[in-house]
């Protein structure tokens, strides 16, 4: 049930206007939150529950007597009686004011969130009837877009594993289980896939092990990938730190299905990881120019801001995916309270994974399942599979994410299921 989403769309009317100009009470939202968290409280529970606390409310764009508004509610997090909600409000259809005719209105072009939010509902243990029937038999009829991408007709979410089998700075030295060449990163993608990995988070060495981005490379990896497994494969255009863009960009060369797109400069363990803002914009062109999905990865606060900004400019286009990589000696903490922060200022269209490092990969990777995000795990952020224990090679870490998944009710996407999820077009192959 975690992730289940409702809507509804209103016109707003006439004596909805309480200030001047006809402008509508901000509360007039909230009233719709109430009336979509009652509904997510009823399918779970079987009971209506009572609404305890709003965490946040912005109010983004103001309301007008004319407007209709689509409202949206999610469950994000399920404790024994406190239910988890965020709510989204847009403005999708608004009367033309100033000197057009009193009656004339227009569809906008682009919905206009007016209102965000996070809220707290309480369904006591004892008027908890959970009926299996009561459970959403199927997605309500809406106008959420993105509804099915994220809920199974079950009501499960869906989950997206990633394997980051390579990387670009794990050395031999450090395991000896990291793949080197096309034929072992083709053997450990093929272990992943099998373990529960639907996604290939691809980059490449040269024989002596050190990263390199070269087409040609990427092109020999990419092919014996493909003559083993079906995954979506996910080259990173990151690269290893102090390389230009036009390095970082070859392997887009090979029109990938998906690739990353680092959305700001960190500082990365005793180096900085330099991504400027005019070389964002020219890495997201270059990746929409070779029909790439964007993964936004994103080491600080900033980033997620920033992939924001791009999306506004219409440098990458909605529905946005972001991976939070926490961690990073120098970037944002692999805490909770980080996690849950940069999930807060997303769209609720979007989707967001956690790629975690170190120690902190399994327990942060199992939060973020728990809270319906989706989760990279391998050796390019973490080499054990315990304390002291080298894992062996990536498919161990995928394995024991999946196996936390379904423990919580999760199940690993196959390749072609993400890829429905992630809304991309299978490549040929
Ligand atoms: N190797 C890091 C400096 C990506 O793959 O897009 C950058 C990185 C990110 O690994
Ligand atoms: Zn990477």
């Amino acid at each position: 049930m975690l992730g289940m989403k409702v809507s509804l769309r209103v016109r707003v009317s006439a004596h909805d206007a309480h200030y001047a100009g006809e402008l509508v009470d901000g509360a007039r939202m909230l009233a719709l939150f109430g009336d979509l968290a009652t509904e997510l409280l009823i399918r779970l529970d079987g009971d209506e529950g009572l609404f305890r606390a709003y965490e946040a409310v912005e109010f983004l764009a103001p309301v007008f007597a004319g407007d209709y508004i689509e409202a949206t509610a999610q469950l994000t997090r399920i404790g024994t009686t406190s239910r988890q909600m965020r709510f989204e409000a847009k403005k999708v259809v608004s009367n033309l004011r100033g000197n057009a005719a009193p009656s004339a209105a227009e569809v906008l072009r682009e919905a206009i969130v007016v209102c965000r939010a996070t809220g707290t509902c309480v369904t006591p243990r004892e008027l908890q009837r959970r009926p299996k029937e009561l459970y959403m038999p199927a997605l309500p009829a809406g106008p959420a877009p993105s509804s099915e991408a994220i809920v199974t007709p079950e009501g499960e979410p869906h989950l997206v594993i990633t394997a980051a089998i390579v990387g670009a700075e794990i050395t031999r030295a450090q395991t000896p289980h990291l793949p080197i060449t096309a034929h072992e990163i083709a053997d450990e993608a093929a272990r992943c896939r099998e373990a529960g990995a639907a996604v290939i988070h691809l980059h490449v060495r040269n024989d002596d092990g050190t990263p390199t981005q070269s087409r040609d490379r990427f092109g020999e990896a990419i092919a014996a990938i493909r003559a083993k497994t079906d995954c979506i494969i996910q080259p990173s255009t990151g690269g290893a730190v102090g390389m230009s863009i036009d390095e970082r960009a070859e392997p887009l060369a090979h029109g990938p299905e998906m690739a990353t797109l680092n959305c700001g400069s960190v500082n990365f363990g005793d180096d900085v990881f330099v991504n400027t803002r005019p070389q964002i914009r020219d890495l997201a062109r270059r990746i929409r120019k070779a029909g790439s999905l964007p993964e936004l990865e994103c080491y600080e606060v900033g980033h997620v801001e920033e992939a924001l900004a791009l999306a506004r400019e219409d440098a990458i286009s909605s529905p946005l995916h972001f991976q939070f990589v926490l961690g990073i000696p120098g970037g944002i903490a692999a805490t909770a309270g980080n996690m849950q922060y940069l999930r807060s200022l997303l769209p609720l269209e979007a989707t967001w994974g956690v790629a975690a490092v170190g120690r902190h990969q399994q327990p942060m990777t199992e939060l973020a399942i728990s809270e319906g995000g989706h989760a990279r795990v391998g050796l390019e952020d973490n080499v054990y599979l315990s304390k002291g224990v080298l894992a062996e090679g990536s498919a161990p870490l995928v394995a024991r994410a999946a196996a936390y998944a379904r423990s919580v009710g999760r199940t690993p996407l196959e390749p072609d299921a993400a890829r429905a999820l992630l809304g991309i077009q299978r490549s040929v192959r």
